[in-house]
């Protein structure tokens, strides 16, 4: 076979199902062929000894997403894909806000113009609804799902985000219509005000009261709500960060019932537990996200969902703020109570390391297992696939080249984000991604970045096909 761009020669090619000794020869940004001896090629990439994998595909990540009065999230989508591709990322599925008041599509056009031109993977955005008015619902929402997006989020908590009980079934009947995936974040909104305001009238403000103001049975009553909610619509729903064991036994008992109930899990809940934001003074600001980490039990939780599929996709939930500075973690309020503490973390670089080092170098999951979580189940649960998500003829020449033996000390200078922090510094892992390639363009090869800036393109999806 003769006038390949690229090959990659000697590697091992793991997909979603298989593990198999080949080159893979690419031509006009898509794999040409899979074989031996494949001829000669414009460039030549040896992975001897190495790991052959698709790109990972992240479908939960935040970039430049209003957050607040005085506060800017760290990431645009320049620092936000950037960083992923150091990570061994080749998709990224951001969340385009709409903010109440405001309409979906002009949310929708506003972000494309953030991410037109800025992108070094490509991307495609999931919709947050906040705002479901008969215009959102009867129109907006149904021509936009027409155009390709086709997945968007609900929130069970937080401040001008919260849908009632009532709106989520309106939206849900939306998606029931028309063929969308609807996400759900699963925390009840009340429940936390609660909480958070006996917190605070006992002067238990600092970071760590966070994690006691969201406890497992405000995420486990929400899970179960949202379920419940999607049963009656009898439309599919996807249960985001999940963080504990009740809540994914609320996932695995709708699976067993045969509801199309999918669970997402995130790196946070597998090494990170609340004690991490018993920091001194605001250092633990550094690890507040939602739903909270927990303990060692919850991990073990989420690594039996992992092992057992109640979790089909493994996602970072990125969403940035820096440490030290006004706009984010230590914002003036902020100081004053967790309750101000913008909500989120840094992670699109490292989802793939950690899950690679404790679950495929630790023995909890293979190889194939791996690749689901990270790349092949975002693709057909968000309509991607085949197009995405795996290494065949005819699929986007999307690779990530990995060294499962390489040991890394985490550090945030690796991770090429918009942050100030990882709250991962530190850790060391084993197993790393060395070259990311999109649409066979090398865009990152050894820690350095090669590729350009605008080469990220945007993409308009299917319905889901899980
Ligand atoms: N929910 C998310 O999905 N991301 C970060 C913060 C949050 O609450
Ligand atoms: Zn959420
Ligand atoms: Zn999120």
């Amino acid at each position: 076979m003769s006038g390949l761009d690229v090959i990659i020669r000697g590697g091992t090619v793991a997909t979603a199902s298989d593990t198999f000794q080949c080159d893979v020869g690419i031509r006009g940004g898509r794999v040409a062929v899979l074989g031996h001896e494949l001829g000669p090629a414009g460039n030549v990439i040896d992975a001897t000894g190495k790991l052959v994998l698709p790109g990972g595909i992240d479908s939960h990540v935040h970039f430049s997403q209003p957050s607040g009065p005085d506060i800017v999230m760290a990431d645009d989508f320049e620092s936000g894909t950037r960083s992923a591709a150091f990570g061994g990322n080749t998709t990224v599925l951001p969340f385009c806000l709409q903010e109440k008041g405001s309409s979906l599509r002009e949310a929708v056009n506003r972000y494309h113009k953030l991410a037109d031109g800025n992108c070094y993977v490509d991307v495609s955005f999931h919709l947050i609804i906040s705002d479901p008015t008969e215009q959102v619902l009867g129109q907006e929402l149904p021509a936009l799902i027409e155009d390709g997006y086709t997945s968007f989020k609900v929130f069970m908590t937080y401040e001008d985000l919260a849908l009632s009980d009532r709106e989520i079934l309106e939206v849900m009947s939306v998606a029931r219509e028309t063929g969308a995936l609807v996400m759900v974040h699963a925390e009840n909104y009340d429940a936390i005000r609660f909480l958070t305001d006996r917190l605070e009238r006992a002067s238990k403000t600092a970071p760590y009261y966070h994690a006691v103001s969201r406890p497992v049975v405000v995420e486990r009553e929400a899970t179960h709500r949202a379920i419940s909610l999607a049963e009656l619509v009898d439309v599919p729903v996807m249960i985001v960060h999940v963080s504990n064991r009740e809540s994914m036994e609320e996932i695995r008992r709708a699976q067993q019932k045969g509801l199309k109930v999918y669970g997402e899990t995130c790196p946070q809940y597998l090494v990170l537990t609340a004690d991490d934001l018993q920091g001194l003074n605001m250092e633990g600001a550094k690890y507040v996200c939602s739903p909270p980490p927990r303990d060692a039990a919850s991990q073990a939780a989420c690594w039996e969902g992992i092992q057992t599929g109640v979790f089909s996709v493994f996602s970072s939930d990125h969403c940035p703020f820096r440490y030290d500075d006004p706009q984010g973690k230590l914002a003036p309020k902020g100081r004053t109570s967790f309750r101000w503490v913008p909500n989120g973390i840094p992670g699109v670089a490292t989802r793939l390391p950690i899950l690679f080092s404790e679950g495929v170098a630790k023995g909890r999951i293979d190889i194939n297992r791996f690749v689901a979580l990270t790349s092949t189940n975002h693709a057909k649960t968000y309509g991607l696939y085949p197009r995405k998500g795996t290494i065949a003829v005819g699929a986007d020449a999307d690779i990530a080249i990995w060294d499962p033996d390489k040991r890394v000390v985490i550090t945030h200078d690796l991770l090429r984000d918009g942050s100030d922090y990882t709250p991962y510094e530190g850790r060391e892992v084993t197993g790393w991604p060395i070259i990311t390639m999109v649409r066979g363009q090398v865009v990152v090869s050894h820690g350095e970045l090669l590729g350009t800036r605008g080469h990220g393109s945007y993409l308009s999806r299917n319905k889901s096909s899980m």
